[in-house]
């Protein structure tokens, strides 16, 4: 495996796959197009609006355009794995551990040649939606990627492609978190990267959109439910993990993630503290300090380039409590045990099983 490079910007081979792979995109720019004039649309967060399509609320020039090329275009790999969840759950350290994990017998964790330490994460494990579908047509051969394929989205369930979704053999890693330090986290990281123009937020006013489902990819419980229904039905495809878990007991669920990846640690590999290594190296601590993520930045698309830095705030459990009235606090629990009620999935306890 390895990051993506620019022997991977695809050549088309004729000029009808051209035209082709062109006139299909056209169509899906013009569904896409259509469906926007029509769609219900409130006050955005970074943007002007969001909009609604098909019960969650997109940004309409990022994330549903995204969604939409993503629904239309992606076709899986049986060897693929993907990295979903709503925003703000924990992606960032995920995909960092994952690549880490994956790639650990190609690079040195001790050397400074190590990808993540140089191109930051999201080169290193590329957002299918946010970034790569973002293009028009996409500018990298994801047929010529090494497999297994690793692919992070925020897109919902529904919005999947068939060919993931129907799949026997391709895998999705699943992150949630408490919705307080999503609201949180998400509040911060839009005020920061806000759309010049579009005035601030206040805390208030987001915190109700938030309960509304009005957030991107909300609302939040639905985004949960959906992957956590799936996973019922296929549970050997999903693996769920909760930040605070994985806050607490790294290593067990590490390695677990690594068992679930199909790179299961040795037991040789354990005892030279290979696992310890890799918590290491993506450590929040380690992570926000590196020069790549202090002033690096992440082209997501021509319109929004974000700064490394903002996806490292604090990196803690229970942030949300310097910011919620008590008012605040009972009225988010309610919906969530509201949501969730009945579905197995329950909040500060840890509901299920080994990879709940
Ligand atoms: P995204 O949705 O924009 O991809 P995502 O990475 O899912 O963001 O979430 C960012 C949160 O993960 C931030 O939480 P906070 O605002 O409450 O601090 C960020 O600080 C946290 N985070 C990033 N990297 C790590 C890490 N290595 N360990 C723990 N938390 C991390």
């Amino acid at each position: 495996m390895a990051t993506l490079s620019s022997q991977q910007i695809h050549i088309p081979k004729t000029n009808n796959e051209k035209e082709d792979r062109e006139k299909d995109y056209e169509a899906t720019y013009q569904k896409y197009n259509e469906a926007l004039q029509t769609l219900p649309k409130e006050r955005g967060w970074m943007s002007e609006h969001l909009v609604q399509y098909q019960g969650y609320w997109f940004s309409p020039k990022s994330a549903l355009k995204g969604a939409f090329l993503v629904q239309h275009h992606f076709k899986a790999q049986p060897t693929d794995i993907f990295l979903s969840a709503y925003m703000k759950c924990g992606t960032t350290w995920l995909r960092t551990l994952m690549f880490a994990t994956m790639n650990r017998s190609s690079y040195d964790f001790s050397s400074q040649s190590h990808p993540l330490l140089n191109t930051g994460p999201h080169a290193c494990f590329p957002f299918l939606d946010a970034s790569i579908y973002q293009n028009y047509p996409i500018n990298t051969d994801l047929d010529a990627l090494p497999s297994p394929r690793l692919f992070a989205t925020h897109i919902p369930y529904t919005f999947l492609p068939q060919s993931v979704t129907t799949s026997s053999s391709c895998k999705i890693v699943y992150i949630w978190r408490d919705p307080k330090d999503v609201f949180i986290s998400l509040w911060h990281f839009m005020e920061r990267i806000k759309q010049k123009g579009v005035p601030p937020l206040p805390l208030k006013e987001a915190f109700d959109m938030f309960c509304e489902g009005v957030s991107h990819y909300g609302p939040f419980w639905d985004h949960v439910l959906e992957y956590w229904k799936a996973s019922l039905e296929s549970p050997e495809k999903f693996m769920f993990l909760r930040y605070e878990d994985l806050k607490k007991e790294p290593s067990i669920y590490l390695k677990k993630l690594a068992e679930f990846m199909g790179q299961p640690f040795s037991l040789e590999e354990e005892r030279e503290g290979v696992v310890q290594e890799i918590l290491k190296l993506c450590s929040f601590e380690n992570l926000s300090n590196l020069e790549v993520n202090k002033t690096g930045v992440l082209r997501l698309s021509d319109e929004l380039v974000v700064h490394n830095s903002e996806f490292f705030r604090k990196g803690k459990v229970g942030d949300w409590q310097n910011y919620f009235t008590d008012e605040m606090k009972e009225k988010i629990d309610l919906i969530t045990e509201q949501k969730f009620n009945g579905s197995g999935l329950n909040f500060g306890v840890n509901p299920q099983n080994s990879n709940c």
